[in-house]
């Protein structure tokens, strides 16, 4: 079967061709839905036909807002109704009953079947969305290098199930942490799925820094734009200002040096730890808040948004191919392209090599567990890899970045099929 045939065809529907939509297939509920008016759910003529999303770790704290959330049509927009798949450990299939009888009781017009199931093979069986937020929690006395390793089991299962029952266009975001090391055994153990199609949420962490942004400017969020989150998601992570916009201007040269690298910086990189302080729990509505965004924009699009997504690296930057590291990327819809060559000071440098070795180290943590092949199937995904060399220009300034047309500083990557 032609993928690339196919993946149009995602993208025509995606793009809303009605044609596409017929009343046979809106469901009554739907019609119910969209009779009564609720909210801003699409007329039935305007519906597409319905897409499959599952999400493991469903009845989890991030899961149950998550699933609450696309329900509603959040995260695939208001003409898009959706069989939703829960998934849960044996030990989490009570609370997620439970969590499937509130998706009930909600009435969502848009949902048209949600199932539970504790088996992976049927909860992705034709997926065309999986979000896997189902991770073990560090227990006591446990290492990181265990915590890694007993995740990845959990995502080398996954990535094998995927491989075998979900669609081959599924969009896969991995949010249980590590997700860029998770993402990266998924993908290793999803030979027939485009290692690019699987990508891992830094879309909180960007949040997070484009608030704290806000804050200090005193503007509205959405008067900040080209906040970039680099590498892992974890307390190595850099949240980069270098080329960050509020109101249009480059904000940079305004930016007070001390509070940048010694306020701004480390709050971001340690926000999640400031959550749990305070609320006892870790962050489970921005996670899933995060979650939604980094779908809704990948799927529908988000114009020249500059948009941090953890995705496998192409050798750009430096960074080594194989690892799920966190770039600038733009959203034209149904895929991602990054934002490349853009210049990278000294600090910029240091830091974004911090937060690579440690991803190395992460996947030397979990290397018996990729394949032996694993190289090979996740550079065979992006044909492109190899003939672009990196360009990082350690010592060029960013003063003129933020004059930079987005579209000359950015090529696509990628979309070519393995088979
Ligand atoms: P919870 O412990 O509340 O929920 C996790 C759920 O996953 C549980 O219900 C558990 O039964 C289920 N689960 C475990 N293993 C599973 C498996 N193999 N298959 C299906 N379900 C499984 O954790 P929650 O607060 O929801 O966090 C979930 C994950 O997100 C954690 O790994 C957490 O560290 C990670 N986070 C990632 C973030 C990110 O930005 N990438 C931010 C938030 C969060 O910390």
């Amino acid at each position: 079967m032609n993928v690339a045939r196919r993946f149009g065809a995602r993208l025509v529907q995606r793009l809303g061709c009605r044609w596409l939509a017929t009343e046979a297939t809106a469901s009554p509920k739907s019609a119910a839905g969209a009779a009564s008016g609720s909210g801003a759910v699409g007329k039935l003529s305007d519906l597409l036909p319905p897409l499959r999303v599952a999400v493991t770790g469903a009845a989890g704290q991030i899961g149950y807002q998550l699933v609450t959330r696309i329900a509603s049509g959040e995260m695939l927009g208001k003409n898009q109704p959706i069989h939703l798949s829960c998934i849960e450990t044996p030990q989490g299939m009570k609370a997620l009953r439970g969590v499937v009888m509130e998706l009930e009781d909600c009435a969502f017009p848009l949902l048209k079947s949600v199932s539970a199931t504790d088996q992976v093979d049927k909860g992705f069986a034709d997926a065309d969305f999986a979000i896997l937020v189902g991770a073990k929690p560090r227990g006591p006395g446990m290492e990181r290098r265990d915590l890694l390793a007993s995740n990845a089991q959990i995502f080398a299962e996954q990535g094998r199930a995927l491989n075998k029952v979900a669609s081959r266009e599924v969009r896969v975001l991995v949010v249980g942490n590590p997700a860029n090391t998770n993402a990266l055994v998924a993908a290793a153990n999803a030979p027939d799925i485009w290692a690019e199609q699987i990508t891992a949420m830094s879309r909180l962490d960007q949040n997070r820094a484009i608030t704290q942004l806000a804050l200090k400017m005193h503007c509205d969020v959405a008067e900040v734009e080209r906040v970039i989150i680099w590498g892992n998601h974890s307390t190595t992570q850099y949240p980069d200002l270098s080329h960050a916009l509020v109101r249009g201007e480059w904000i940079r040269p305004r930016i007070d040096e001390d509070w940048y690298r010694n306020e701004f910086i480390p709050r971001i990189q340690k926000r999640g730890a400031e959550v749990i302080e305070a609320r006892g729990a870790s962050s489970a509505a921005s996670a899933a808040n995060g979650a939604i965004d980094h779908m809704r924009d990948l799927w529908l699009g988000a114009g020249n948004k500059w948009l941090s997504m953890s995705v496998p690296s192409d050798g750009s930057y430096g960074i080594d191919a194989c690892l799920w590291y966190s770039v600038p990327c733009l959203c034209p819809g149904a895929h991602f392209r990054r934002i490349l060559e853009l210049p990278v000071d000294e600090f910029s440098a240091s830091m974004m090599e911090r937060t690579r070795k440690e991803l190395i180290e992460e996947r030397d943590a979990v290397r018996h567990l990729l394949p032996r092949d694993y190289e090979r199937i996740i550079s065979m995904s992006n044909p492109l890899a190899r003939s672009q060399q990196p360009k990082q220009s350690a010592s060029i300034p960013v003063a003129d970045s933020a004059s930079n047309d987005t579209q000359a500083s950015m090529k696509a990557v990628g979309s070519g099929k393995r088979k």
